[in-house]
């Protein structure tokens, strides 16, 4: 057994490393009784697996910032780790110390610590997780380690898993009639475990039944849609149906999308508009069972807003008109409007003539 590290400086030469290899033969003897300096390291990894354990296949992680403190639990020295995810803190004398890690890549948090029992593979993150939004953690401390003259030890490592906030960030749901078909689509945002989708529909907004239900992803990074069929032939004479999703993580926490709506009578007491097709203008008379906000988007078949109004309704029919539309091209435009008050989406394609 051979001693790597300057005595002085308790680092050992340059070592390359590649991505994810851990090379454990770098080792610092305690053959200089008359300098017994110390050190401590030395990895911070990405976790892929979530077992807990450095893997051959799984990579460090550069930027972490690795804060030493002393046995008062005072921060004494500051490290960040390079660019294989290697910090180190040379020249320590004798004495207990406590390491934390703060600075974290998003939406990471600690792997699970002291796994498979060898303490050089393992994560050791265990102690004083600060957690930030959506209980993702800010920091973590590896509990305190005693050295001893001339000691050096590498094995103060800690692993990092994504960890998205609670349940869904957001869950953003849409409906549109096609026929006698309602199309119920929704959209997620960061998912963390969760199990399914449960859709329901209501008659009044207040009650509402399970029309389907749909396995999720479960955990993904970024917007996933979603999309069910549900037949209304025996409601097409309702003046308006709506509909709820219900994201169920695994542990049972749930999360509600907002209430969409679809009119399947397009009588007296829903949505109309006039003229169609249009020309230099059209009129959208919108009966509303409240007062609140509505807001009118006309947009090109690609989803290019072409304008869009918000106005104050009240209880009853309000009507709000888009104008100075002579200069649009002929052909198909999409009008979505929503009741920002109560959610309800209204999705109409018009022509302009
Ligand atoms: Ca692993
Ligand atoms: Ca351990
Ligand atoms: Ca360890
Ligand atoms: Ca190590």
């Amino acid at each position: 057994m051979d001693s790597d590290a300057d005595p002085l400086t308790a680092k050992t030469p340059v070592i390359n490393l590649s991505a994810g290899e851990n090379d454990m033969t770098w080792d610092a003897g305690i053959n200089n009784p008359a300098a017994p300096i110390g050190a401590l390291g030395n990895y911070v990894w990405y976790d892929q697996d979530k077992d807990g354990l450095q893997d051959p296949n799984e990579t460090g992680v550069p930027g972490v910032t690795v804060t030493l403190y002393n046995a008062s639990s005072t921060p004494i020295r500051s490290a960040i780790t390079d660019q294989n995810g290697f910090y180190s803190f040379p020249n320590l004398a004798p004495g207990s110390y406590m390491v934390g890690f703060s600075t974290l890549p998003p939406n990471r948090g600690f792997t699970i610590p002291d796994a498979g029992g060898d303490d050089a593979t393992d994560s050791d993150v265990s102690t004083n997780i600060v957690l930030g939004a959506g209980d993702i953690p800010l920091s973590g401390n590896i509990p305190f380690v005693t050295l001893v003259a001339g000691e050096y030890n590498p094995t103060l490592d800690a692993g990092l898993v994504v960890q998205f906030p609670t349940s869904v960030t957001m869950l953003q749901a849409n409906a549109i009639l096609q026929g006698n078909v309602t199309k119920v689509s929704w959209t997620t945002t960061d998912e963390k475990d969760v199990n399914n989708f449960t859709i329901q529909r209501s008659t009044d907004a207040s009650n509402y039944q399970t029309v389907a239900v749909k396995n999720a992803k479960g955990n993904t990074n970024g917007q996933t849609t979603y999309s069910i069929l549900d037949n209304v032939v025996e409601l097409m004479e309702l003046p308006v149906i709506y509909y709820r999703v219900i994201a169920n993580d695994i542990d049972g926490q749930q999360s509600m999308s907002n209430v969409v709506s679809v009119r399947p009578l397009q009588g007296d007491d829903a949505v109309q508009i006039y003229p169609t097709p249009f020309t230099n203008e059209f009129t959208i008379a919108y009966p509303s069972a409240d007062d609140g906000i509505l807001s009118v988007t006309l947009t090109d078949v690609l989803g290019n807003i072409i304008t869009k109004k918000t106005k104050e309704i009240v209880s009853g029919t309000n009507t709000i008109m888009i104008d100075q539309l002579n200069s649009l091209a002929k052909g198909t435009y999409f009008v979505k409007i929503v009741n920002e008050t109560s959610g309800e989406q209204y999705i109409k394609k018009l022509l302009k003539k």
